[in-house]
This record gives structure tokens, C-alpha cells and sequence, in this order.
């Protein structure tokens, strides 16, 4: 007999729902789920691989051991055994900091991670703490915190009812949207125009979002900045400021007015590649219109000047009256608020409390920039990292200067990963504990909370039973947490903490909760898991000044370090030209694929296409000054490094810059991936200089100065 069930997708921060048919414990099918209030039966191509890794025979079932005869099977209590003892010796003999953790991007993705990861990092008491977060949003994050007074209090574009959308480096339509959950990206950008409004994409690709858009413009990489700089003095020098109620809680418009003054829209103008006429025409439109928001993602945070880039596009929002009102970008009012929590716990966010080592990088809210764990390891001398526990992460492809990562952890003492795969990364480690997949564990609407378009909460319960001796991620980091901790009653205590206890209790006292008195009609985990669509807790509403939490509850628009960072490049201006290596004519950004999940999606022969999608996207103009065709490999040569790839030739990239996905380049010796490897690619980060960093230490993966040869076959069998 056929059932169904509804779930939530985790894999991207899109939180689709799903209905999975399910027949003998089997999966038969997986659809979106069109009863979800959220989603409203939008899913992507990647939700029926959740299957595919259940099934898939390279996933790992059991904790294994490197050995000299190769991997082995261990039991999980051995496994925790031999990790406690060498990991707790390492820390006896070289001091606490000798153990390093790199927390990877999924592990934002499930409430039993999120929840227990802080006890492990409790535990293991390191100063030395890197996770995706330095390869991804923290310029956000470190806005966030100088601005609102909290890292993850994130500004969200009301995208069901605004007229005028501004995308900026980012592409919703295949990533899901980011920063931005829409449970339905296509569907609610579609709806902007339906309603007549407009969508402007700004980006250096003609992207499937930008095909969905009114209007798109090119731009060149790392120069957002200049851009946004040159609007919001636009919206100063025509007088279209118009701050509202805002005015009543906000200071230091006067000295972000001051301090964009050299950016006029004609001085931006070459830097950009984009004309003044057309910055003043957007920015009049975006004043002019009645609900409008500028929304900028990954292209403008992983850029030389993220964290300028991602202020000034929040100011752009505020100046024009669009911050904290309907249509405009807005504060989710959450189902369990991690915003008021973490704020209770005293972690709303700092900003270079420790110094790295060796390059004495600052570290962000205990994070320190991934850019600098390879030196770390590397380095000899006191306080060098001997040992790492990686979670859920991929490094050795994720982040740049792949080689040198690959290097570094082939280095160290002892190393652990908790992951399903033998892959580039964990293939390094001398135990991997593999938790239970996707379908096997409940799953909670972690990142709604945080940035959905609306607020809405789902909890949905295993679909395939858990098989006997598997054990979830929380578990795993439980166990471990315990065989780190020195005091034996927490050790005991630790082990009684479930995460439907402390979900509960989060949900009961967050701002839609029931708190304590059972009467009252508030949600509980058990209201939540009860609604098996999940439950819709309205738009988003008006937060603003007591959500705040800087000290005067007053939104600072003009924090000191990055108005001074700003000032910095007017030197740029007057250059009229950012500086470059010579001889590296171009600029390589990246992308991303609908059917790749940055490392790990690869495996699944589901996901594979005929055309090989690991390509270089050369402008015709670009290609045919080196007589390239699609199809020739060319050679992408850059200050780090170069990789050997086919050329795709197309005039949907801006002349003068070249694009590849990240996420690929399967093929280092002893990983297990079979299917992968039929098709490895190569890694865009081999090429990517890790000494590149924004100045909140995230790594520059967009704008890297290269320049491209062709090759013949013969060439390419020789190198
Ligand atoms: N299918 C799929 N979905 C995913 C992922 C995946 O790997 N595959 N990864 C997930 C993750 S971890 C994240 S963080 C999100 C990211 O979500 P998005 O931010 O939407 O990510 P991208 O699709 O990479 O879009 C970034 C865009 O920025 C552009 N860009 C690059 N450099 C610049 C620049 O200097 N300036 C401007 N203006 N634009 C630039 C690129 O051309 C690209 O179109 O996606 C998530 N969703
Ligand atoms: N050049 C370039 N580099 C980039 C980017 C880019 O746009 N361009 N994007 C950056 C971004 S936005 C991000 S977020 C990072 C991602 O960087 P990482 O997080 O390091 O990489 P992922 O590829 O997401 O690797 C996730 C790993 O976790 C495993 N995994 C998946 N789910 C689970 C789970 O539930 N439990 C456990 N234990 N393991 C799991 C997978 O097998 C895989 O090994 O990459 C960054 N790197
Ligand atoms: S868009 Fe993201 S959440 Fe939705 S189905 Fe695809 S991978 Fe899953
Ligand atoms: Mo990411």
C-alpha cells in the first residue's frame, strides 16, 4: 500500500515542501507539496536525489579507519574511543588550540547540528574555529552586527509584495535564493512582473534570473561597491532621501553622505562597465517606486569589498524609506528566534577578539577566516593546529588555494570527519563517522527562521525507518562533545539533552509560543509536527526599533571601520581603474549549476547531463582574440595556479571575464565517488589565491585576475 508523506527539503535554503510516496519502505516518488502554504508545490530537480543518496552505494554506512591496507570498518564505539583518546592527547601535549573544527554549509541546514554544535565548541575550547561562513556571508553577518547590533539579524526583500526588485550578485532562480527563503524563487519573481512591477538583475552573467528580469545589466566583477556607492550619492544629490520613521531611530546619514561624495555616477561609470545614465536611471526608479528593495547575495559578498558592497546596499535601503516596511526589505518575526536566543547567550557578534597565528587574521564571533587554516597547519611553532574535526564540510574543494588545503590537511596528526563520503576532503582523515541521511531524521525550517519571505515553521518526522546502529548528526556530535568534556557529570548530563526537548522549549518561548501555560493556543513542537504542510505565521511585519539590539536601539548607518574602508577606494576612483596583475587580462567568477549542490551532488547519475557543465564561459569578443571555440580546452592561467578546462562561447558573459562552477574536480587519489569520477571536473579553487580576502577575512572567489591560452590535445595529454 502506498502513503504519503510531507517533509521539507533541506538541501538548499529554499525549505521546499514535499509530499514522498513511500511503499514498503521504498520511496516511489517525490513531489512538491502543493497543500504547503509556503511553497505551494515548488520544488527543483534536486529534491528527488534525497533518494539517491539513501541509495547510493559510495555512501558510507558504517564509522570507518584508514589503515595501511586501506579503509576499514570500525565499530562506533571504538571509533569514539580512538578519537577521544588522540584528540584528548593532543590537547594534553600542545594545548587546546592544537585541535582545530571547520563546520561546513550543510550543518546550517538541520536543527540537530545547529543545536549541539555549540556544546561541542564548548568542549573542545579552541580558539581555532573555521566554517563556510568565511567563504560565503559573513560580510553579511559582520554588517548585521555593526548596523543592527546582531550577526544574524538579517534584512530579508519582501518579494511577495514589492514593486521594485534590485538583484545584485545573486541567482535565486537557480540557487533557490539565499539569505532569502523563498520556497519558490521562479514562481515569486514572476509574480513581481505579474503584478507589474520590475525586476533588475545586476551581474556580470546573463543568468536565468536575469532572463526572468525587466532588465539586466552587466557588471564588472568586485565593482559592486562603486555601483551601489554611486547610487545611494545619487539618491543625496537629487534630493530623493526620504528616511520616514526611520529618521526617529537611526544615525549618520550625514556621514554616509559625505563619505560617497566622490562616487558621483559618471566616476563609477568605467570601473563598472555600467553608464551613468543607466545608474541614475535605476536609482530614480528605485526611489520613485512605492514598495522597492535591493537585494545582493554571494557575487557581492565574495568580492574584494564584500562587506562595503553588502552595507551600502542595506543603506540604499534605508535612505529610501524601504527598510522595515512592507515590500521593502524586511525582519522575520520567527517561529524559534535564533536571533533572541543567541542574543540571550551573549553571542549577537564581535568582531577581532583573536588573532590567527600566523598572519594575524580577526576572527568573527569565534570564526576565524578560512583563507588562513592552511598556514595554520603548515606553519611550525607553538600553537600550530596538529589535529581537525571537520562537519560536513568539503574544503579541499570549497576553499581557495584547493592545493594548498589538500596539502595542510595531509599534514596534520589526526584528523575526523563526520561525513556520508570518502571524498577530497575526507579522504584525508584517519576516522569518518557517517551520521544517518536526510530522510532518516526529523527535520525543522532552520533557515525560515532566519530569512524567510514569510514566517512560517514546518517540522516534519523521518520518512525511511533509521537503520539499526546509524546514528544522526546530533548524536554524533553528542558523543563527542562527551568525550571532550573534562567535568564527568556534565558527561553524564550532556547525553539526556535531546534536540525535540530544546526545540520545543525554543519554539514554546519564542515569539509565536505558548510559553508555559499548556492552554494557551500558542505553537508547540507538537502544534508544529501535528501540521504536516507546516504552518504559515503571516507576512512579514514591521520589527523595527525593538528588534533592534544595539546598545541606544538605534540603527548606526555609518559604522566607523567601514565608512573608512570606503574612503579607501577613493584612490580607485581616481585611478579610474581598479589595479591588476599584468598580463592576466581577465576576470574568472563562478556559478552555479541547478543540478549540483556545491561539492557533493556529483554521485548521483540522476544529476548527470550529456553536456559537460564543468566549462569555461568565454565572451565571443575574449575568445576569438585566442582563436577559441566551445569545445577547445583552454588553459585558465592565474597568479596561484592553472587548470585545464573546455570553453564554452557565449555572449551571455560580460566581455573581459570568464565563469566556471565551483563544487568540482573529483579526481585526487583514494577518493570514493565512482560516479563522480566518470566526470570529475576540475577545481575552480586550485586557482584561487587564498592570500585575497575582504576585510572581514572572506575569501575572494569573484574578480580572480587570470588570463586564458588554448590547447592542443597533444599539449593537454602532456601536462
Ligand atoms: N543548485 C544549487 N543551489 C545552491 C547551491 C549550489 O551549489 N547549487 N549552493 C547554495 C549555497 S551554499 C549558496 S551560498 C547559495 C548562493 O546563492 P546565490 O547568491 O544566488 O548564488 P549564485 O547562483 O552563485 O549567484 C551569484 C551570482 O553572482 C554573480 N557574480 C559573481 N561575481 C559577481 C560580482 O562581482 N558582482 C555581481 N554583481 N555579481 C557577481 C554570478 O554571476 C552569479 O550569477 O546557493 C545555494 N543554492
Ligand atoms: N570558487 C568558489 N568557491 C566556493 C563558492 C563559490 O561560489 N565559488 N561558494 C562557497 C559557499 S557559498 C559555500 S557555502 C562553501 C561550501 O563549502 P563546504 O561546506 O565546505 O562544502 P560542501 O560542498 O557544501 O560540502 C558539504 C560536505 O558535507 C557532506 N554532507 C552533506 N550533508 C551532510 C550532513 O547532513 N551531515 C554531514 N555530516 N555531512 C554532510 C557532504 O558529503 C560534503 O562532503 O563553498 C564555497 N566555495
Ligand atoms: S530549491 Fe532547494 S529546497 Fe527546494 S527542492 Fe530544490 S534543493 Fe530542495
Ligand atoms: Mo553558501
Amino acid at each position: 500500500m502506498q502513503e504519503n508523506h510531507y517533509g521539507t527539503c533541506p538541501l538548499c535554503e529554499s525549505e521546499c515542501g514535499i509530499e514522498i510516496t513511500v511503499e514498503n519502505n521504498e520511496i516511489v516518488s517525490i513531489k512538491g507539496d502543493k497543500s504547503n502554504p509556503f511553497s505551494k508545490g515548488n520544488i527543483c530537480p534536486k529534491a528527488v536525489s534525497l533518494i539517491d543518496l539513501y541509495n547510493d552505494p559510495d555512501r558510507l554506512r558504517y564509522p570507518v579507519r584508514r589503515t595501511e591496507r586501506g579503509w576499514e570498518r570500525i565499530d562506533w564505539k571504538d571509533a569514539f574511543d580512538e578519537i577521544g583518546e588522540k584528540i584528548n592527547d593532543i590537547r594534553r601535549c600542545y594545548g587546546k588550540d592544537a585541535v582545530a573544527l571547520f563546520l561546513g554549509n550543510p550543518n546550517v541546514h538541520y536543527h540537530g547540528n545547529l543545536l549541539y554544535l555549540g556544546f561541542l565548541l564548548r568542549a573542545l575550547n579552541t580558539k581555532n574555529r573555521y566554517s563556510s561562513s568565511s567563504l560565503d556571508q559573513l560580510p553579511l553577518m559582520m554588517t548585521c552586527h555593526m548596523m543592527f547590533g546582531h550577526q544574524i539579524l538579517f534584512p530579508v526583500p519582501d518579494i511577495d509584495r514589492t514593486d521594485y526588485f534590485i538583484i545584485i550578485g545573486g541567482n535565486p532562480a537557480i540557487s533557490g535564493g539565499s539569505i532569502m527563503t523563498t520556497g519558490g524563487a521562479i514562481q515569486r519573481i514572476k509574480n513581481i512582473r505579474q503584478r507589474n512591477g520590475t525586476v533588475v538583475v545586476i551581474d556580470p552573467v546573463f543568468t536565468k534570473t536575469a532572463s526572468l528580469a525587466n532588465r539586466h545589466y552587466f557588471i564588472r566583477p568586485g565593482t559592486d561597491a562603486f555601483l551601489v556607492a554611486a547610487m545611494v550619492n545619487t539618491v543625496f544629490e537629487e534630493d530623493l532621501c526620504k528616511l520616514g520613521r526611520l529618521n526617529t531611530f537611526l544615525d549618520g546619514a550625514e556621514t554616509v553622505r559625505e563619505a560617497v561624495q566622490p562616487f558621483t555616477a559618471e566616476t563609477v561609470s568605467k570601473i563598472t562597465g555600467i553608464s551613468a545614465n543607466d545608474i541614475r536611471t535605476i536609482t530614480r526608479e528605485f526611489c520613485a517606486a512605492q514598495k522597492a528593495v535591493c537585494y545582493g547575495r554571494i557575487g557581492t559578498c565574495v568580492q574584494e569589498h564584500g562587506t562595503v558592497t553588502t552595507w551600502l546596499i542595506i543603506v540604499l535601503n534605508t535612505l529610501t524609506g524601504n527598510m522595515d516596511r512592507s515590500g521593502g526589505s524586511m525582519f522575520t518575526t520567527p517561529a524559534l528566534d535564533l536571533v533572541g536566543f543567541t542574543a540571550l547567550a551573549g553571542e549577537k557578534g564581535w568582531f577581532g577578539r583573536h588573532r590567527t597565528r600566523v598572519s594575524g587574521l580577526p576572527d568573527f564571533s569565534g570564526d576565524f577566516p578560512v583563507v588562513a587554516l592552511p598556514e595554520e597547519i603548515l606553519t611550525p611553532g607553538e600553537g600550530k593546529i596538529r589535529a581537525l574535526i571537520s562537519i560536513a564540510g568539503n574544503p579541499v574543494i570549497s576553499a581557495p588555494n584547493g592545493r594548498l588545503m589538500d596539502e595542510a590537511l595531509g599534514q596534520l596528526d589526526y584528523m575526523v570527519a563526520i561525513d556520508w563520503y570518502i571524498n577530497e576532503t575526507s579522504r584525508h582523515a584517519h576516522i569518518i563517522l557517517p551520521p544517518t541521511t536526510i530522510l532518516e531524521h526529523h527535520n525543522f525550517t532552520m533557515m525560515t527562521n532566519l530569512a524567510g519571505v514569510r514566517n512560517f515553521a514546518a517540522y516534519s518526522k523521518p520518512i525511511l525507518a533509521k537503520q539499526p546502529g546509524t546514528l544522526d548528526n546530533w548524536e554524533i556530535i553528542l558523543e563527542l562533545t562527551a568525550r571532550f568534556l573534562a567535568n564527568p557529570l556534565l558527561r553524564f548530563a550532556v547525553r539526556f539533552l535531546k534536540p525535540e526537548f530544546i526545540l520545543n522549549f525554543l519554539l514554546r518561548f519564542g515569539p509565536h509560543g505558548s510559553g508555559l501555560k499548556i492552554w494557551r493556543s500558542g505553537l508547540t513542537l507538537a502544534k508544529v509536527a501535528e501540521a504536516e504542510h507546516g504552518i504559515d505565521l503571516g507576512p512579514l511585519v514591521p520589527r523595527l526599533p525593538e528588534r533592534l539590539f544595539t546598545k541606544n536601539k538605534r540603527i548606526s548607518l555609518a559604522p566607523e571601520m567601514l565608512v573608512k574602508a570606503l574612503n579607501e577606494l577613493k584612490t580607485v576612483i581616481e585611478e579610474n581603474a581598479p589595479k591588476r596583475p599584468d598580463g592576466l587580462n581577465l576576470l574568472l567568477i563562478s556559478r552555479r549549476n541547478l543540478l549540483s549542490n556545491n561539492s557533493w551532488f556529483h554521485n548521483f547519475r540522476r544529476m548527470h547531463t550529456p553536456a559537460n557543465r564543468c566549462t569555461l564561459m568565454v565572451h565571443p569578443s575574449d575568445a576569438k582574440a585566442k582563436q577559441i571555440k566551445s569545445g577547445n580546452m583552454v588553459r585558465v592561467v592565474s597568479g596561484t595556479g592553472n587548470i585545464t578546462l573546455e570553453a564554452e562561447v557565449t555572449d551571455s558573459i560580460m566581455p573581459g571575464v570568464v565563469c566556471m562552477p565551483h563544487g568540482w574536480g573529483h579526481n585526487l587519489p583514494g577518493v570514493k565517488l565512482s560516479v563522480a569520477l566518470e566526470n570529475p571536473g576540475v577545481n575552480i579553487n586550485d586557482i584561487i589565491d587564498n592570500h585575497r580576502f575582504d576585510f572581514s577575512g572572506t575569501a575572494v572567489f569573484s574578480g580572480v585576475p587570470v588570463r586564458i591560452e588554448k590547447i592542443t590535445l597533444n599539449v593537454e595529454h602532456r601536462t
